[in-house]
């Protein structure tokens, strides 16, 4: 079939809305309309070609919400008209990870996934007979798109997909990194360096959890009024300081946060995250997406001296058997999206998307297909 959808077809050069060939669903795998999907730094961060992994030409996306419209040979979970969020980490529930009851990280399609193929290692969508890749297995930013089984979570069809479609990825990152990857008590101080979708997710799910201290670090502070209403206690812009911002939260914190969540990308930052932790407890949990060749470093005896250096991705959600109780949590008022989403747009015009996360005038944007 032909669809419309918004192609990268280098690094660095704005998306091109055109028409690409869509092939059907083979086995295993499920045609789905594209409702709505948001835009998040990881898609810019790809698109930068700063990804090691970024493969070209491809369609971007992996925020998205949709409705069955077709399955492949096999499918028995899913079937035409079911309402669905595409998982870029899959849950197959049979691998090795899945049954080891230690982390959400399926790596039953992981190989072809990485080449942007689907599972067979082909692609289903192509331009003039040439093939243009996938992208983290969920490609949202086109009117249709092809996702195996296994990557998608079905979700209760009253749920508006223009709002849940956040739960495709910042917004369970972020809760997600709160509750099962730091499991934050009741009571704990925090710090969250970094205010976009993450970030305010941070906050969020560091609310959920009744942290009596919730510190906001940002160099844009028109962050911080949405922040304070998501739940923010304290605030501080690096840029007023002429110390490091460790010091400074260490010090309003009488000797450093119980956790700590960088939601930037950025190494430094990964550092002060660590070292404003609490001496012989403090966790730091790294989500934010570095770029290609960096690496953190720290003095070991931070370590030694207890304090603790974890990453995250997807939240440590398991997308099929965790994602539906979000989506429920949203309906009954627990968690807020609405929010989030600063900006519609159609997919036309979804390098404005780009232009305001790059801008720092949007958390989220939500394509309206
Ligand atoms: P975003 O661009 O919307 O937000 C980043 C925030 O960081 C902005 O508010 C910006 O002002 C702030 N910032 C930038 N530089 C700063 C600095 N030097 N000091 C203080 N604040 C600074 O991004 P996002 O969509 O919230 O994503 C955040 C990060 O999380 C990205 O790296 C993304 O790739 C990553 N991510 C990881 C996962 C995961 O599963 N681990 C999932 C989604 C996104
Ligand atoms: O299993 O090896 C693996 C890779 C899993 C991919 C997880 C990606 C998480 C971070 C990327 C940001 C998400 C948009
Ligand atoms: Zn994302
Ligand atoms: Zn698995």
């Amino acid at each position: 079939m032909k669809v419309k959808a918004a192609v990268a077809w280098g690094p660095k050069q704005p998306l091109s809305i055109e028409e690409v060939d869509l092939e059907g669903p083979k086995k295993g795998e499920v045609l789905i309309k594209v409702i709505a999907s948001g835009v998040c730094h990881t898609d810019a961060y790809t698109l930068s070609g700063e990804d090691p992994e970024g493969l070209f030409p491809v369609i971007l996306g992996h925020e998205g919400g949709g409705i069955v419209t077709e399955v492949g040979e096999g499918v028995t979970t899913l079937a035409v008209g079911d309402h669905v969020i595409p998982l870029y980490t899959p849950e197959c529930g049979e691998c090795k990870f899945c049954t080891s009851g230690k982390t959400n990280l399926c790596q039953r399609i992981r190989e072809t996934q990485g080449r942007g193929l689907m599972p067979d290692g082909t692609s289903r969508f192509s331009k003039d007979g040439k093939p243009i890749f996938h992208y983290m297995g969920t490609s949202t930013f086109a009117e249709y798109t092809v996702v195996p089984e296994i990557a998608l979570a079905k979700i209760d069809k009253s749920a508006p997909l223009d709002k849940v479609c956040l739960l495709g990825c910042g917004v369970t990152t972020g809760i997600g990194a709160v509750l099962n990857t730091a499991k934050v008590e009741e009571g704990a101080t925090i710090a969250v360096f970094g205010l976009g979708g993450i970030g305010l997710s941070v906050v969020q799910g560091a609310k959920m959890a009744k942290a009596s201290k919730i510190i906001c670090i940002d160099i844009n502070e028109d962050k911080f009024e949405m922040a304070k209403k998501f739940g923010a206690t304290d605030f501080i812009n690096p840029k007023k300081y002429d110390k490091p911002i460790q010091e400074v939260i260490v010090e309003l914190t009488e000797g450093g946060v119980d956790y700590s969540f960088e939601c930037i990308g950025n190494v430094d930052l990964m550092r002060a995250a660590l070292e404003c932790c609490h001496k012989g407890w403090g966790e730091s949990i790294i989500i934010g997406v570095a770029g290609a060749g960096k690496e953190i470093s720290t003095r070991p005896f931070q370590l030694v001296t207890g304090r603790v250096w974890r990453g995250t991705a997807f939240g440590g959600v398991k997308g099929r058997t965790e994602l539906p109780g979000y989506v429920d949590k949203y309906m009954s008022g627990e968690i807020n999206l609405d929010d989030l989403v600063t900006f519609k747009l159609p997919l036309e015009e979804i390098n404005k998307a780009f232009d305001l996360m790059h801008e720092g005038k949007s958390i989220r944007t939500v394509i309206d297909f």
